[in-house]
């Protein structure tokens, strides 16, 4: 028979107290020291901190960029975004990033004005045990584990992709590589959306022998890429392309063009100036391409938010993201002359544009 043991019953509940304080107690240290992903003392409510070194404000495309990160850290998605505006200094960027150390955040996002000169607070951070998540433009470290990883598009490619635009559009119209006189407005000098697009165009021209007049910076400004046209417009009388690279200086350059009396559009043998651009954000260069006084605009995505916190939620399960992560783009033209380019033996398809397409672009 089995021997009956008498339990004292409030005995039993303060030592099961006990034992239940103990756990709990060893616990409460566990909670505020980081767990695996890296979340900091800073976020014990469950919220992740983000600290986000925006470069600036100069593009239609840097707004929506900024107005994808937020979006997608907001409050109710858990996080709490720290968003700062480099205003195009790296400087200030060093700053921010310096003070985000400083807060504790969890991970640490940069949208890097220029390419160089990062190294050090990129090793301060890691010294701090905080990720760096690189988006957008890139940065030229030396040593890749400063960073993460790093999201954002194929400068090189895209310059690639309005080269081979400008190649097989300039054959259908019977006009040699010769005949092509071409003008750079360029974007921020050192940051690689103007480096890789710079390349591609230097690159194609040497190869086909264009006849590449100038390249000047026009810092991804309207203003800037008005004022750069104009005064080509002065120095050469017979430019027939100008390569924007990016689409607030396209809006520059075609109200120089006009001021000038002249036409941006796709005739070259009637005198047309044919424009090339970059990004496909601001509404009224992806409507001057439905028109055709943009001849072709290659896409640039902004909409990196969902991007990059996917990205993080990766690292919070402990998992490791790509290195580098290459957004997919298009390009868009309203002349049917060029269905598709080649480049590298890979086939990327032409958007044609039409209303119909604009209206269900997700920007
Ligand atoms: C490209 C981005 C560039 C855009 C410009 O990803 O860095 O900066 O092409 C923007 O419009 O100013
Ligand atoms: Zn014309």
């Amino acid at each position: 028979m089995k021997k009956r043991v008498k339990i004292n019953l409030s005995a039993f509940l303060s030592l099961a107290l006990a034992v239940m304080i103990t756990a709990c107690g060893s616990g409460q240290d566990d909670h505020i020291k980081t767990d695996s992903a890296g979340d900091s003392a800073g976020s014990v409510s469950g919220t992740t901190v983000i600290g986000f070194s925006q470069l600036g404000a100069e593009s239609d495309w840097r707004s929506a960029n900024s107005e994808s990160m937020r979006t997608a850290f907001s409050t109710d998605n858990g996080y709490e975004l720290l968003f700062e505006d480099g205003q195009q200094k790296q400087s200030k960027q060093i700053t921010a990033i310096r003070s985000f150390i400083q807060q504790g955040v969890d991970y640490i996002v940069l949208a890097p004005v220029t390419q160089d000169g990062w190294d050090s607070v990129l090793q301060e951070a890691q010294e701090a045990d905080i990720p760096v998540i690189i988006v957008d433009r890139m940065v030229e470290t030396a040593d890749e584990d400063l960073f993460t990883c790093w999201i954002g598009s194929d400068f090189y490619l895209e310059g690639c992709k309005a080269c081979e635009w400008l190649r097989k559009y300039a054959a259908s119209q019977g006009l040699s590589g010769a005949d092509l006189h071409i003008v750079n407005i360029q974007g921020t000098i050192g940051s690689s959306a103007q480096i890789g697009r710079t390349a591609g165009l230097e690159e194609y021209s040497e190869k086909y022998g264009w006849d590449l007049r100038e390249e000047t910076p026009g810092d991804f400004t309207q203003a800037k890429g008005r004022e750069v046209m104009t005064q080509m417009l002065v120095n050469y009388n017979n430019i027939n392309v100008v390569y924007c690279e990016n689409d607030n200086e396209a809006l520059g350059a075609i109200e120089a063009i006009e001021a000038a009396g002249k036409h941006p559009g796709g005739d070259i043998k009637n005198g047309d100036i044919l424009v090339l651009s970059f990004d496909g954000v601001n509404e009224t260069a992806i409507n001057y391409c439905l028109e055709g006084t943009i001849a072709c605009i290659v896409e640039c995505n902004p909409l990196h938010g969902p991007r990059v916190e996917n990205i993080i939620q990766t690292l919070k399960r402990g998992g490791t993201p790509d290195k580098l992560e290459y957004v997919s783009e298009t390009l868009y033209s309203s002349y049917e002359a060029v269905k598709d380019v080649r480049i590298d033996s890979r086939d990327y398809p032409v958007t044609l544009l039409t209303q119909e397409v604009i209206d269900t672009r997700a920007y």
